[in-house]
């Protein structure tokens, strides 16, 4: 961030929008608008980079909630888990009520195969939410 060139842009943007915006970065507890934008506009593209770029490499996790009560789930998602073997350097698993479980899976390998992987499991009855959260050092 040294000798770093700043430009004052101006943008339209909905009123709506804009207020959930002021609301939320507010309860993250930002002291200027300019820098929540910057930490946003950062956040698209290190996520769409990735996105865009399929041979780069993937590091992040899987945060997912499933329905352990489902019949053979827990079995098929473990089963996936295990052919992506080589990218997963570790994982944990939280029962965290009567039927729902949730499982952070820690993803470092090729792009694609973070993608196959978080595709996969997304696609399998009983599991209720999936996000991948990747992280570009
Ligand atoms: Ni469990």
């Amino acid at each position: 961030m040294v000798d770093e060139q700043v430009a004052r842009i101006s943008i339209s943007i909905p009123v709506d929008l804009l207020r959930r915006f002021d609301d939320h970065i507010k309860r993250l507890g930002y002291e200027s608008r300019s820098k929540a934008v910057q930490d946003a506009l950062q956040s698209l593209i290190t996520e769409s980079k990735w996105m865009c770029e399929k041979m780069g490499e993937g590091i992040g996790a899987i945060t997912m909630v499933y329905d352990h009560e489902v019949k053979g789930l827990e079995e098929e998602l473990t089963d996936i888990q295990h052919r992506f073997e080589n990218i997963i350097p570790s994982s944990m698993h939280i029962h965290l009520s009567q039927d729902n479980c949730l499982e952070i899976i820690a993803v470092k390998g090729k792009g694609q195969d973070v993608r196959d992987l978080a595709q996969e499991l997304r696609t399998k009855k009983g599991v209720k939410h999936i996000k991948l959260a990747i992280v570009t050092p």
